[in-house]
């Protein structure tokens, strides 16, 4: 049975599509989009966040889950890693510490940088009279560490992540730092991680993900 993947592509379920293209995961996509983007959710027909039909799946009413044939999994970074570890390859862990490492850096990027980095983009996108510049200097500052462990880790291991090659936890990691791209004046100080995204999004599989997401509707 085929993978399925709940999500729109305009959401986290790019880390999902990304990975998956990079290691030729066949999947069906069920278009499951945010509720809070829809005019009104309860009267608007397309399968949403909200939808009884997709709370059977994922009670969390978010998005991406998938389905792999029974096996149900929501977490974006749980399904990357989960899926790396199932296929195996150069994405993969090759032993238990590597497994540890990656786990970590998913974590780190979760926890500690994405909510920051999600501000960024938000505020961003948001019209300039309304956005909240303080709140966006905020974020800045509380990245400033992180990206400086991020460059400083990327220094020391060559240029990615874990095992001196690209892994899903380069591909995790990047895709939280792509929100913080709405600021690219937060990259000028950290060469290294600068670099490291640029070779990532270099990646054919990245390219084919934005360009399934350039396809949505915005
Ligand atoms: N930690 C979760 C976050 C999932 C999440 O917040 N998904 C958003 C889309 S990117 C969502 O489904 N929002 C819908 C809603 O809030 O109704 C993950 O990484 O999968």
């Amino acid at each position: 049975m085929t993978l399925k993947l709940y999500g729109v592509a305009r959401s986290r379920a790019s880390r999902m599509i990304w990975l998956a293209k990079e290691i030729g995961i066949a999947y069906e996509q069920i278009p499951v989009i945010q509720a809070y983007r829809l005019a009104d959710a309860t009267t608007d027909t397309r399968l949403n966040t909200s939808s009884a039909q997709f709370r059977k799946v994922n009670p969390n009413g978010l998005i991406p889950t998938i389905d792999d044939d029974g096996f149900v999994l929501h977490e974006s970074l749980a399904i990357t890693l989960y899926l790396a570890k199932k296929h195996g390859g150069p994405l993969a862990p090759h032993d238990l510490k590597e497994d540890a490492l990656m786990t970590m850096w998913s974590l780190w990027a979760v926890i500690d940088c994405e909510p920051h980095a999600l501000t960024i983009l938000q505020q961003r996108q948001l019209l300039e009279g309304e956005r909240d510049l303080a709140l966006i200097e905020k974020s800045k500052t509380a990245l400033q560490k992180p990206f400086g462990v991020l460059d400083a880790a990327l220094a020391k291991r060559g240029g990615t992540l874990v095992g001196g090659r690209f892994t899903v936890a380069d591909i995790n990691c990047a895709e939280v730092f792509r929100y913080a791209q709405a600021a690219p004046e937060l990259f000028d100080r950290f060469a290294r991680v600068k670099a490291w995204i640029a070779t990532c999004q270099a990646r054919p599989a990245f390219k084919e993900m934005m360009a399934i997401r350039n396809a949505e509707p915005a």
